[in-house]
């Protein structure tokens, strides 16, 4: 979040913690005490672009973006079972917010791939393998991978990037058994997404999950945060998808093509901030993100 912008005063919460583009609350008791097993989840509308938050906001993206996680969370409930309590929020937050079990959190960006792109595409091209499976010769930019793998990373500090982690480094951390079940369950969210996304004109090239366990050491791995949404994955509209190119983001095609285009006059590699985005280019990416929710759904916005 930029300094400038002064987290929210919600009645009966304290303000935890904001990364990029989400904030973190505890609710406070009637007792004055902080709730020990709850916490509050706020999506903003902040979108960033090349590592740089944009100005203005894009309107209703966190809305949108809540009620996509709380739908493909009821899509996955066979699967696995998540933090969600309930929507029932204060009013400044109403429809982008939701109240979660407090988890102890896996040290484990859990990351899936179902199709050939960005770092593992890069890992492929070095060694022919992607986090240790070995992927047959010739795939290009934007292919599809014959099953989803597993790339899991490091969670850094924000400002900093993840990297890597070998399956070595994931068992040292969550030992083997929950390695593996962390593995499973990220590369069988990934495939239901894309049996359910396909059907819809979205490929779901990878995504990023992140999954908790229940303080008291109770009950097994719990899904957390958001889960497949455009923030935490990466959604491309099925008609252009064409392997041998960089792909159109579903979401920010719009930003990025007019950041880079001569009328922005921003040069990315030059360190500055980019300029403010025109009304036109926040209404089209807005209406992208609504547009990924109907379809995905079948639901009006
Ligand atoms: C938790 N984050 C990431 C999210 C941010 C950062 N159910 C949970 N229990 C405990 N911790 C978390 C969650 C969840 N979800 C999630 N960090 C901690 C995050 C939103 C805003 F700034």
């Amino acid at each position: 979040m930029r300094v400038t912008d002064l987290p929210l005063e919600l009645p009966g919460y304290e303000h935890v913690y904001s990364g990029k583009v989400r904030d973190l609350y505890a609710p406070v008791g009637d007792d004055g005490q902080v709730v020990p097993d709850r916490l509050l989840l706020v999506a903003s509308n902040r979108l960033s672009a090349y590592d740089w938050m944009m100005s203005p906001e894009i309107p209703d993206k966190g809305a949108v973006l809540t009620r996509l996680s709380l739908w493909w969370f009821d899509q996955l409930a066979d699967l696995v079972p998540n933090h969600v309590i309930s929507t029932d929020v204060p009013a400044a937050v109403a429809g982008r917010a939701v109240l979660v079990r407090k988890l102890e959190m896996l040290k484990v960006e859990a990351i899936a791939r179902a199709y050939l792109t960005g770092g593992g595409l890069e890992e492929y091209r070095a060694t022919g393998a992607v986090c240790g499976v070995v992927l047959p010769e010739g795939l290009e930019d934007g292919s599809r991978l014959p099953e989803p793998v597993f790339t899991p990373t490091t969670k850094a500090p924000v400002g900093e990037h993840d990297l890597p982690m070998s399956p070595a480094e994931v068992e040292a951390e969550l030992g083997a058994e929950v390695a593996a079940e962390v593995s499973r369950l990220t590369r069988a969210i990934l495939a239901r997404g894309n049996e359910i996304a396909a059907e819809r004109g979205i490929l779901i090239a990878d995504t990023k999950v992140e999954f908790g366990v229940s303080p008291d050491g109770s009950g097994g791995l719990v899904l957390a945060d958001e889960v497949l949404t455009p923030d935490s994955s990466r959604f491309w509209p099925a008609a252009a998808w064409q392997p041998g190119r960089t792909q159109p983001s579903y979401d920010k095609q719009f930003v990025r093509d007019w950041l880079t285009s001569p009328e922005s006059g921003w040069d990315r590699h030059a360190g500055g901030p980019p300029p403010e985005l025109p009304a036109r280019i926040v209404e089209q990416t807005r209406a992208k993100y609504v547009e990924a929710y109907e379809l995905l759904t079948g639901e009006r916005f």
